[in-house]
């Protein structure tokens, strides 16, 4: 049996391992569907008997290649995403046979028009407010619009029976992957959060949703009988933090683990992948497509206008999980995110009394250095 530190490996070489597994499945038959953003319904995809797979780059090998198109002074997860499919370096871009978008961010939206003309794209027009009656009907229109692109894409039908199952196969993955990530309740934490951000990452990459949920029971297990049996990887002492922000794909290494190498430990990832996308369920019991309508447009990204919902999130996670400070991780050019930073600091600050950090960073390691001086201050404070 596998020890702990080789599953984790395991998660981080998911990538990799999963180029294999997806040539496999598209020469066996499968349609393969690209996906970039935590909007996109999956159920849908995984009833059209299809896989979906994230595509949002998170190398900084493919950017100067994206840059002779795209503005340098852009975010570099979208330039990263558009310079995999500009080069065919990325086996899942290739192997794609539909790409699904939603106009999120002003970037990503035009990076799609873009794309659309390397490959089939399906864009969904995300309204930008979760609270009024207009916004959610003309959302869900556009899941039921993505419904008969999946059906008329492969030949296929959606039955009330394909979708139900999928949204119970998709509920289970959430629920299996949020008992993981909440074993950090617990204090001293019986994992490092560079561990969990593997295995969060890792699961992306396997195609098969019954074998993450399998994956993810098992690790939880292990992880929690090792912790009875004395294995403490973290100190007592250590300050528990909260990362939020954008995704952290292409730069866990060097935030998370300068965190973990000054002495604290992330406990809670706030950020889509972790919290942002899996506290809530699609509705067992309602109308299926209603149901995935109003799971997907509550997601608290910070396209969003106003954003409340996040600031209510953070604040619920912050002291559900014992915080004792809030590092916030802004992607180059990410306005939304980073306009919202005013409304974190206050509330982490005024409302928690808690200490924040802000970091703007990019894809490449240039800042490693500057980026490990400010967390070990930042985490010396606490
Ligand atoms: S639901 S966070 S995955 S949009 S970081 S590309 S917002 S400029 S990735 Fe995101 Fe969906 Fe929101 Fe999540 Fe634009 Fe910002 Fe870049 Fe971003």
């Amino acid at each position: 049996m596998k020890s702990l530190p080789e599953i984790f490996d395991g998660f981080s070489d998911a990538r990799k391992e999963g180029f294999l597994k997806v040539k496999e499945l598209k020469e066996s038959g499968k349609n393969v569907v690209g996906i970039f953003c935590t909007y996109t319904p999956k159920e849908l995809i995984i009833a059209a008997d299809a896989i979906a797979v994230g595509l949002c780059g998170t190398s900084e090998d493919p950017i100067p290649a994206a840059e002779k198109e795209l503005p340098r002074n852009l975010c570099p997860l979208i330039k990263s995403s558009y310079g995999f499919a500009l080069t065919d370096q990325c086996p899942y871009t290739y192997f794609s046979d539909l790409l699904v978008g939603e106009t999120t961010c002003d970037g990503k939206k035009k990076m799609y028009e873009l794309l659309g003309d390397m490959k089939p794209m399906h864009i969904m027009q995300l309204p930008q407010n979760y609270n009024d009656k207009e916004s959610f009907d003309m959302w869900e229109s556009e899941i039921m619009k993505l419904k008969e692109r999946m059906e008329e894409q492969f030949g296929v039908k959606i039955t009330d029976e394909k979708i139900r199952a999928a949204i119970r196969l998709v509920n289970e993955e959430r629920k299996v992957t949020k008992e993981f990530y909440e074993l950090s309740l617990l204090n001293p934490p019986p994992l490092k959060g560079l561990d969990m951000q593997k295995t969060l990452e890792g699961i992306k990459f396997k195609f098969e949703r019954t074998q993450i949920i399998d994956e993810l029971k098992a690790l939880t297990k292990k992880v929690k009988s090792e912790y009875e049996a004395g294995h403490r990887p973290v100190p007592e002492d250590a300050p528990r933090i909260l990362v939020t922000g954008c995704p952290l794909g292409g730069v866990a290494d060097k935030v998370i683990k300068a965190v973990e190498d000054s002495g604290g430990v992330v406990v809670c990832y706030e950020n889509c992948g972790g919290v942002k996308s899996n506290e809530r369920l699609v509705d067992e019991s309602k109308d299926p497509y209603e149901a995935i309508a109003e799971k997907y447009i509550s997601i608290p990204c910070s396209v969003m206008s106003p954003n409340d919902d996040r600031m209510e999130l953070l604040s619920e996670m912050v002291e559900k999980y014992n915080i004792d400070g809030v590092v916030e991780i802004i992607l180059q050019a990410c306005h939304t995110y980073n306009v919202e930073t005013i409304e974190v600091k206050k509330r982490v600050n005024g409302k928690h009394g808690l200490p924040y950090l802000c970091l703007e960073t990019d894809y490449s390691k240039s800042d490693t250095g500057q980026i490990l001086t400010r967390i070990g201050a930042f985490i010396e404070m606490m």
